[in-house]
C-alpha cells in the first residue's frame, strides 16, 4: 500500500473519528483503523471507553497521556502567529486547551450527542463561563425556581448587579414560560431534576418555546449525566455539568463541562473562559475524568438500582411525609420522567413528619452514611440543603423557591443496598424511638 492510499485513509478516518494515524503505520494498524471507523455507531458504553482515542497512536498505552504542560512551543514566530489566528491545529497555552483535554471533550461531546464540549475547572466554572459569554446588561435570563445554591447565588449576586435581569419562573409548568418570555429574554435556564427538590422540566417543550423567541435553552444535566438524559437531542442548546459528581464518580476531583454547537462552544472557550472566568481544568483532573467516564454506565446502573430500593423503603416509612424520586409510582411527574430520562437516577429528597431540629437529628444519626455535600460518589451522602448546599437562599427565598426547610437530600451510593437501608432504619429508630420499617434484605 503506497503512501498516497494511506494518506487518503487517514483523511477519511480522521474526518469520521478524528483519528490521527502516522504515515508509517504497518498493515496491522490499518486493520485496526477500519475497526475504529465504525465507532460513531457504537453504544454509549463503548464510546465512553474508546471514543476519539487509539492506543496504537500512543505507544500502545491504553490510558491516554496526561498533558500538564502550561505552554506549547512553536518552530518560529510565523507558526505561533498562525496558531493565534486559528490557522493551524496547534496548541498554544493550557488556558485554551491541551491534547488530553481535547480528547476528553470529544468523548464527552459524543456521549451527550453534542457537536462540541468544553471542559472546565468546576461546574460553577462551566455555568459562569457559558452565561457570561451570552448575556449583556439589559438582557433577561429566565431561570427555574429551584436551583443549586451557588447557581442561585451567581444569578443574584453576579448577574443582577451587572444589569442582567433574572426572572424566576416555575418552569415545571411549561405554560408559565410562554407567559414570561419576551424579546429581551436571551437565555432560559433549568436543572432537571432540580437540586435539591427533584422537580423536572419538560426539556423538549421549553426548547420549543425558547426558540420561538430566539432564546437559548441551557440545561444543567448534573443529576442525570448523559447516560440517563441527553438534553441536546431534546432541543436544548447548551448543557452544563458539574463533572465533580457522577462523571468523575469518586469524589476526588472538581470539574465541569459545557456542551453545545461548535460555534457556541468556541465562543465560550475564547471569551467566557479565556477572558472572563479563567476556569481552566487541570491536566490531572482531565485524566481522572477520562477514567471516570469509562465506568459511568456501570456505576449509574447500580446507583439507580440502589436508589429505587432506598426510595421504596423511605416512601413506606411513617416518618416520611414526602419522598421525591422519579421512580416512585406516586411521583407527580412520573410520565415526564419516563419520557426524557432513561432511569430515575439516584438522588432522593425527603420531607419528614418532623421539626427542622428533628430532621437535622435524623441526618446526624447516620452511622455509615456520610453527612456531606456533593453527590454521585461511591459513598452514600446525606445533607440538609437549608443548612448546607442551599444556605445561599434566605429563609424567605427557600420558601419562595419551593425548597422546604425540612427537606433532606440523599445521594445513594454504591454500597450494598441493605446496608444503606439498615443505616436509615437505625437512624429513624434512634430519633423517633421506634423500630423503623426496614424491608428485610
Ligand atoms: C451539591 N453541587 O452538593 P461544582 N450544578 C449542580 C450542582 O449540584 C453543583 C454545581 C452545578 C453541590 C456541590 S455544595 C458546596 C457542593 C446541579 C454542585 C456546581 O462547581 O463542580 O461544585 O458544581 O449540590
Amino acid at each position: 500500500m503506497n503512501f498516497a492510499v494511506i494518506k487518503n485513509l487517514r483523511i477519511v478516518a480522521s474526518s469520521i473519528h478524528q483519528l490521527n494515524f502516522k504515515m508509517e503505520i504497518p498493515k496491522l494498524k490499518i486493520t485496526f483503523l477500519f475497526k475504529h471507523m465504525s465507532k460513531t455507531s457504537k453504544h454509549f458504553a463503548t464510546r465512553a471507553i474508546h471514543q476519539a482515542y487509539n492506543p496504537l497512536d500512543h505507544h500502545g498505552a491504553l490510558t491516554p497521556p496526561m498533558h500538564i504542560s502550561s505552554t506549547y512551543a512553536f518552530e518560529n514566530v510565523e507558526q505561533g502567529g498562525a496558531a493565534f489566528e486559528g490557522d493551524n491545529d496547534r496548541f498554544i497555552y493550557a488556558r485554551l486547551g491541551s491534547p488530553s483535554q481535547q480528547l476528553l471533550e470529544k468523548r464527552m461531546a459524543s456521549l451527550e450527542h453534542a457537536e462540541a464540549a468544553l471542559a472546565t475547572a468546576s461546574g460553577m466554572g462551566a455555568i459562569t463561563s457559558a452565561i457570561w459569554s451570552f448575556l449583556k446588561p439589559g438582557d433577561e435570563l429566565i431561570a427555574d425556581l429551584s436551583l443549586y445554591g451557588c447557581t442561585f447565588s451567581f444569578f443574584e449576586h453576579g448577574l443582577k448587579p451587572m444589569g442582567i435581569e433574572v426572572t424566576y419562573v416555575n418552569l415545571s409548568n411549561t405554560e408559565a414560560l410562554t407567559q414570561a418570555i419576551s424579546e429581551k429574554t436571551k437565555l432560559v435556564y433549568s436543572e432537571t431534576p432540580s437540586n435539591p427538590n427533584m422537580r423536572l422540566v419538560d426539556i423538549e417543550a421549553l426548547a420549543h418555546i425558547a426558540h420561538q423567541h430566539d432564546a437559548k435553552l441551557m440545561i444543567d444535566n448534573t443529576y442525570c449525566t448523559p447516560y440517563l438524559q441527553q438534553p441536546i437531542t431534546l432541543g436544548a442548546d447548551l448543557v452544563v455539568h458539574s463533572a465533580t459528581k457522577y462523571l468523575g464518580g469518586h469524589g476526588d476531583l472538581i470539574a465541569g463541562f459545557v456542551l453545545g454547537a461548535q460555534e457556541d462552544i468556541d465562543h465560550i472557550r475564547m471569551f467566557g473562559l479565556k477572558d472572563m472566568t479563567g476556569a481552566v481544568i487541570s491536566g490531572f483532573d482531565v485524566s481522572l475524568l477520562l477514567r471516570g467516564l469509562k465506568t459511568l454506565h456501570v456505576r449509574m446502573d447500580r446507583h439507580c438500582k440502589n436508589a429505587q430500593k432506598v426510595a421504596e423503603y423511605l416512601s413506606q416509612s411513617p416518618h416520611v411525609k414526602n419522598c421525591f424520586f422519579p421512580g416512585l409510582s406516586d411521583f407527580a411527574q412520573q410520565a415526564l420522567a419516563q419520557k426524557q430520562m432513561k432511569a430515575p437516577g439516584a438522588m432522593i429528597a425527603i420531607e419528614l413528619h418532623a421539626t427542622r431540629e428533628q430532621s437535622a437529628a435524623f441526618v446526624n444519626a447516620m452511622q455509615m452514611i456520610l453527612c456531606a455535600v456533593s453527590l454521585g460518589d461511591a459513598e452514600t451522602l446525606i445533607q440538609h440543603p437549608a443548612s448546607m448546599t442551599h444556605s445561599t437562599y434566605s429563609e424567605e427565598e427557600l420558601l419562595a423557591h419551593l425548597i422546604s426547610p425540612n427537606l433532606i437530600r440523599l445521594s445513594v451510593g454504591l454500597e450494598h443496598v441493605d446496608d444503606i437501608i439498615a443505616d436509615l432504619d437505625q437512624a429513624f429508630s434512634s430519633v423517633f424511638g421506634d423500630k423503623g420499617l426496614a424491608i428485610s434484605a
